[in-house]
């Protein structure tokens, strides 16, 4: 058994996961937020068989789209604090995504 955790932008979020239910898939979604812009994103908990990991992933590929964004030049310097650099545009999404083994998975 695999547990796929999927880090992908909140605006896929609601499709991606809708779409993974439809297929079958068990699927937990946490709020999160990425350290380096500092803007929520979504973290999927995707619990399931090894053969079913490659069609999860297809379908993240297929709903997380890769868009760019702009990192606020003060976002990692709390209030008060300025960074005198320009605002930096980097690329993100579609998703982030690692694969764990899982030894063991109890539902009790
Ligand atoms: P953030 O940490 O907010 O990062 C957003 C985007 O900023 C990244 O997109 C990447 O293009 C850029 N970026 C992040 N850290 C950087 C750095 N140290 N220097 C230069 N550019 C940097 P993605 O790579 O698509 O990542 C999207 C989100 O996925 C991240 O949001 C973070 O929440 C998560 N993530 C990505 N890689 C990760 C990793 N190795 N471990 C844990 N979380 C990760």
């Amino acid at each position: 058994m695999k547990l796929i955790l999927a880090i992908v932008c909140n605006d896929d979020s609601q499709s991606v996961s809708s779409a993974l239910i439809r297929e079958g898939f068990f699927v937990t979604k946490l709020s999160t937020t990425g350290g380096f812009l500092l803007v929520g994103n979504t973290t999927l908990l995707i619990g399931t068989k090894d053969e079913e990991v490659e069609r999860a992933i297809d379908i993240l590929k297929k709903f997380c789209t890769v868009r760019n964004q702009v990192k606020k030049p003060d976002a990692a310097f709390g209030a008060g604090l300025t960074n005198y650099s320009l605002p930096e545009e980097v690329s993100t999404g579609g998703a982030t995504v690692f694969v764990l083994n899982v030894d063991e998975m109890l539902k009790m």
